[in-house]
């Protein structure tokens, strides 16, 4: 008679294809199908999953590099149930297995925080009826508005005829480091005093962080810090380099920053240094997106996190996100890579 050891461990590698809206261009590139992996862990009565989805355009590793980064990884934890250092790994891989080992931990929460920011690329007519179904469900209004894709002049007059119009709307921009310090002062010349403190922060408006805090100095208006944060060597000097005037927040988006141990740690100092902490998405499946709303629950409850990237999918895959209307793709549809068994 044999024994099943409880702590069996076993592993499997899928790699997902899912189908985008047409219109979905990221970093000047239009992205048709966002492509990534799977892992499923397995240990004895446990299994929790983990996405490794490199973006192109933001994250420096390719799928090829992930796809052995995570067979080594693999193999090493079904033999003895270990990882390696997460900071040798990419920041997509780490933040795949050390979520994963998160979830099998039962360290996750299952409450997630679905309330994201609904992103609008700066349409007018679009905002309207997300506006109207905000009021009826009695939520607060904050939305985000992708800016710095137009004229400085264009994304100023309309994001104060949001302002103007909602008078409850508290309003994130991201300008995606866009600007010229002269551009952004010529965008901020056409929102009105009173209303810049309802813009909860612009994320990196200038080309550089040194250019950003001039400008908030400038103009009062606060900003957050996203690209700069991807950049940063984890260590306690470098985080102080964030802190400043006019620093509201940091933005984190998990799969382009590495393991959850970085996110926490990330979101600590932002928690003791008064910075807002907004968890954020790279443009993961449903599988990464619902993790990423448990992990803003659990850790950031004050904040509506980034996460209204799902209406750029065709499909979800596997696990659903509540009230989606889109169609499931399931796991098992996909291409197995590998199955990690003794
Ligand atoms: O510009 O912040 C960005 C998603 C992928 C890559 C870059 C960005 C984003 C988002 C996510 O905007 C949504 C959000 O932060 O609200
Ligand atoms: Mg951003």
């Amino acid at each position: 008679m044999s024994i099943v050891n409880p702590q069996t461990r076993t592993a499997k590698l899928y790699r997902y294809n899912l189908p985008m809206d047409s219109g979905v261009i990221v970093r000047d590139q239009r992205l048709l199908q966002r492509e990534g992996y799977i892992v499923e862990l397995t240990q004895g009565d446990n299994m929790a999953y983990g996405e490794c989805a490199p973006l192109p355009g933001f994250s420096q590793e390719s799928l090829d590099q992930v796809e052995s980064e995570l067979i080594e990884a693999l193999q090493g934890w079904q033999h003895n149930g270990e990882w390696r250092d997460w900071n040798v790994m990419s920041p997509s891989v780490a933040f795949a297995l050390s979520m994963a080992q998160c979830e099998l931990d039962g360290l996750l929460p299952q409450q997630g925080e679905y309330r994201a920011a609904p992103l609008c690329s700066g349409d007018p007519d679009e905002l309207i009826p997300i506006f109207e179904t905000m009021s009826k469900d009695g939520r607060q209004k904050v939305a985000k508005v992708k800016v710095g894709l137009y004229e400085p002049i264009r994304d100023g007059m309309l994001v104060n005829l949001f302002l103007e119009s909602i008078p409850d709307l508290q309003l994130r921009l991201d300008a995606n480091r866009s600007w010229t310090l002269d551009k952004a002062l010529k965008f901020a010349q056409y929102v009105s005093p009173e209303y810049r403190e309802r813009i909860t922060f612009l994320e990196e408006p200038c080309k550089t962080p040194e250019l950003s805090r001039d400008f908030a100095q400038q103009t009062t208006i606060n900003i957050a810090w996203d690209e700069t944060v991807q950049q940063m060597d984890f260590n306690g000097f470098e985080l102080s380099s964030l802190l400043g005037n006019y620093v509201e927040a940091v933005v984190i988006k998990p799969t382009l920053i590495g393991s959850i141990e970085h996110c926490l740690s990330l979101i600590d100092f932002a928690q003791k240094n008064g910075l807002q902490a907004v968890i954020s998405s790279s443009i993961e499946s449903t599988i990464g997106l619902t993790q990423l709303a448990r992990l803003s629950a659990w850790k950031t409850p004050q904040q509506i996190p980034g996460l209204d990237t799902l209406q750029l999918f065709q499909a979800q895959l596997e696990i659903t996100w509540p009230d989606s209307k889109l169609p499931v793709s399931m796991l098992a549809e996909q291409t197995l890579i590998k199955q990690f068994v003794d």
